[in-house]
């Protein structure tokens, strides 16, 4: 009789010998994804914060929707496309995107699809807090000051890039490989970091985001958004692609 990886999960074996050696993000939401991979392929984190948290700029239903149904299915696809590859499953999921060119071909759009959207989300989340919001902070509010010329033109260039994504997708603040703030979109769950750009704060436009609540009005959703961002985490993901 042979184990699987999985029958070796249930009896415990392997989960001890693993040991966190990347820390591309500090953050608990990070490590723990970075824990479960080795004995289990990717895992959907946990919430860090209760779904009703972000109420009233983002409401309860779609928060439970989008984490439990959404972003599980994105981690159950790109588990089930790696499955055959324990060399990549192994590797960090923001690791995997940064080498997208080594993906096999007949995988590499489903990576892309759902790693993507793993990764994507799971920057999300921290992104938003409650009892968050107002004017940027610490390092990431100086580089806003010098890079747009204040929060207003960052907000009205981030905005824009929401408004003007066709379909799906996502509006960025990213940092370049020469280390400069600079506001993007992409479409679908296509992750900045497959460009080599470190993204700092993002947010989803995909409809499933916002339809419960404001319906066609992706508008007022962004405007409603930036009540909820966590500048704490956006300094902290700004000094990790600075170091
Ligand atoms: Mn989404």
């Amino acid at each position: 009789m042979t184990l699987n990886r999985r029958d070796m999960l249930r009896a415990g074996v392997g989960v001890a010998s693993f040991a966190l050696t990347e820390r591309l993000f500090v953050s608990p939401i990070m490590s723990q994804v970075a824990e479960a991979r080795a004995a289990r392929g990717y895992m959907l984190p946990k919430l860090p914060y209760a779904a009703d948290a972000l109420e009233p700029h983002i409401d309860a239903r779609t928060m439970e929707i989008h984490h439990g149904k959404h972003h599980a299915t994105y981690v159950e696809n790109v588990n089930k496309a790696l499955a055959e590859h324990p060399q990549l499953q192994q590797k960090d999921p923001i690791a995997l995107l940064r080498g997208i060119e080594q993906v096999p071909s007949d995988i590499r759009q489903t990576v892309i699809n759902n790693g993507g959207g793993h990764v994507n989300h799971s920057l999300f989340w921290n992104m938003m807090a409650p009892n968050a919001g107002g004017e940027p902070t610490g390092e990431v509010g100086r580089a806003i000051e010098r890079a747009f010329g204040g929060f207003d033109k960052l907000k009205t260039a981030f905005n824009d890039a929401g408004m003007k994504r066709f379909g799906s997708g996502w509006a960025w603040l990213v940092v370049g490989r020469g280390g400069n703030l600079d506001v993007l979109s992409t479409a679908n769950q296509d992750s900045p970091f497959m460009q080599g750009l470190s993204p700092v704060l993002g947010v989803d436009v995909w409809e499933h985001a916002y339809y419960l609540k404001y319906q066609n009005r992706r508008a007022d959703y962004l405007a409603a958004w930036w009540n909820v961002v966590n500048w704490d985490y956006v300094n902290e993901l700004y000094g990790q692609a600075r170091a």
